[in-house]
């Protein structure tokens, strides 16, 4: 489909917009580009069907953005585009990745070091060369550094939730073949690891022929590594790898055992079975020659004697052993969450209204939904002030009014996001906060600090009586940021005793807490909130992710706030 490299292409454009520091016009190719990666059907075929004038009726797609949308589609090419790139020779995709540097900085480098890609930044700053230049200084050029280590070190891994809709789609491809009896994805896409290595699919068929055949020759296949009846493996144009295994109905779930993984819970399970007296691998659990247990998965783990482990478990953290003493953890589940408490509104510069959220909260079968706009310090993010918040909260009240009306079950819950400053005071009025439902407390600046001060400072905000949650705690960015240091294990002896719930960050960059932190925070007995963080409505779904996360966190429906029905979360808000 078209529309994911015309997103590509305008997102560029407004990266080179806003490297020449021109105003709004980089807002509006922003715009486009995220318009046209949620758009559901192809833009196209939208385009074959109803001209210009079809692509206008798009968000956000005005007369100048449609015309270049029908220039790329019919000749496949962007003259303006192609000139700005000419201008400016600069990969700034991959630049711009690299955290702390963003376009206006990729232009001034590019100007005065002629500095084009990954390679030469890195290069410039190890000579020292980028410290002299005016606005950048020695820490900068570390912290540029810093990021360009980072990139590296994850180089070859992709974010889940960035690889999740091409593994949809290829799945999908495959299933409607009437040659394919069965197909799953396996490996770490399966367990929903933070980030995939590789993708892994597993089918069943009595003809893999041309199974094997459309898998080679899927829409985006740049690469063919290897082709053959039972396995085949590719390259996407997104640059991962994708293989495909196809085995007999009656290895299917022991190869879904095997091929799922981890490596490490395949290890023991393995000696496990040795000590039984069976042979475990990707063809079955077989007594000497002979097969006990391979058409499922749960034949397998029962003939060793254990209950079904759910993948996200499967990381050999002591699950094997919980299965056998029948303590495995009910994991929460998708549909236990009965609201979201991290939605930010138009009033802080997110892009939707607050009816049209509660509409989306409600379609999504959510009993309540909380508005958590940012607060003043963020001005870029247009915070809210003691006032604005106040207006902001009549209108919700007005809308829960209008709902009760009209006998709906639901309600907008007033919030906010205020800011923890440096020295762990928040952004907004005590009174402010006090008139609302529940308070989220989240760092958004001043990053770097001894892990002593930056522990007093979270604290401190734990503290404070109005606030209920802490929102992405530890402030990594998968492949951009790490943690910023701070002792977890002090934050959550405090949390425990304040009552303060911490946030699961479900957005796929953050997924903060990590699956290792939702396990600690369980165990001290602090309470969690899996949040979208949204801020368009598409991005209300990605709660799936934080849910995925949660499971490897071991959580279940009773350690996560937002599984409750809404008057006792309101209880549990107001007495905490
Ligand atoms: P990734 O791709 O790095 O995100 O992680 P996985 O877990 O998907 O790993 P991958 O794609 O290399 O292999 C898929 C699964 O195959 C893996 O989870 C377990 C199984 N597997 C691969 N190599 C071995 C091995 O040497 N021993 C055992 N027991 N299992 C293996
Ligand atoms: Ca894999
Ligand atoms: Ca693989």
């Amino acid at each position: 489909m078209k529309n994911r490299e015309l997103a590509k292409i305008f997102r560029e454009i407004s990266e080179y917009l806003e490297m020449e520091g021109v105003r709004f016009k980089p807002y509006a190719y922003e715009k486009a580009a995220l318009v046209l990666e949620s758009l559901e059907g192809d833009v196209a075929a939208l385009y074959r069907e109803g001209g210009v004038k079809a692509l206008k009726g798009l968000p956000g797609v005005g007369d100048n953005i449609a015309k270049k949308i029908e220039e790329y589609l019919t000749t496949g090419k962007l003259g303006y585009y192609d000139e700005l790139k000419k201008n400016m020779p600069v990969d700034l995709d991959e630049l711009v990745r690299v955290e702390g540097l963003g376009p206006r900085r990729a232009k001034t480098l590019y100007e005065s070091l002629r500095i084009t890609n990954l390679e030469e930044l890195e290069a410039a700053a190890r000579a020292g060369r980028i410290a002299p230049l005016p606005g950048f200084g020695e820490k900068t050029e570390r912290m540029l550094l810093e990021g360009i280590a980072f990139l590296k070190q994850d180089r070859g891994r992709f974010l889940l939730g960035e690889v999740i809709p091409l593994a949809r789609g290829i799945l999908e491809s495959l299933r409607e073949m009437k040659e394919v009896e069965k197909v799953e994805t396996a490996g770490s896409l399966r367990r929903w690891r933070e980030t995939i290595g590789d993708l892994d699919f597993l089918a069943v068929s009595g003809n893999p022929g041309p199974v094997m055949e459309r898998f080679v020759t899927l829409p985006g296949v740049v690469r063919v590594w290897g082709r053959g009846e039972t396995r085949s493996s590719v390259r996407m144009k997104e640059g991962i790898d994708a293989d495909l295994r196809i085995v007999p109905s009656e290895s299917y779930g022991a190869a879904l055992q095997y091929f799922t993984g981890s490596k490490d819970h395949n290890i023991a399970l393995r000696k496990m079975a040795l000590e039984k007296g069976y042979k475990l691998n990707e063809y079955g659990l077989f007594r000497q020659s002979e097969a006990v247990a391979g058409e499922t998965e749960e034949a397998v783990y029962e003939k060793l004697g254990l209950p079904w482990i759910p993948p996200e478990l499967r990381e050999n953290r002591g699950e094997i052993d919980a299965a056998l003493s029948g303590r495995l953890p009910r994991l929460v589940r998708r549909e236990d969450l009965r609201g979201d408490l991290h939605v930010h509104s138009d009033w802080d510069g997110g892009a939707d209204s607050i009816e049209d959220i509660a509409e989306a909260a409600m379609d999504m079968g959510y009993a309540y939904v909380g508005i958590a706009d940012h607060t003043k310090y963020l001005r870029i993010e247009r915070g809210l002030d003691e006032k604005r918040l106040s207006e902001r909260n009549g209108s919700i009240d007005r809308l829960n009014g209008t709902l009760q009306a009209a006998g709906r079950s639901f309600r907008v819950l007033k919030g906010c996001e205020a800011n923890i400053l440096a020295d762990g005071s928040l952004d907004i009025d005590d009174e402010a906060l006090a008139e609302l439902d529940f308070v989220i407390a989240g760092i958004h600046s001043h990053f770097k600090m001894a892990e002593d001060e930056m522990t007093k400072r979270v604290i401190r905000a734990l503290e404070n009586p109005h606030v209920d949650i802490l929102s992405h705690p530890t402030g990594r960015l998968l492949k951009r940021r790490d943690a910023y240091a701070v002792n977890l294990g002090k934050i959550l002896e405090v949390a425990a005793k304040t009552g303060t719930a911490l946030e699961i960050n479900a957005w796929h960059e953050r997924l903060d807490l990590s699956d290792e932190n939702i396990r600690r925070a369980r165990e001290t007995g602090v309470a969690m909130v899996v949040n979208s963080d949204a801020h368009r409505l598409d991005q209300l779904e990605t709660v799936a992710y934080g849910i995925a996360q949660a499971r490897r966190g071991w959580a279940e429906q009773k350690h996560i706030l937002n599984a409750l029905p809404l008057e006792t979360l309101l209880r549990r808000l107001h007495k905490a």
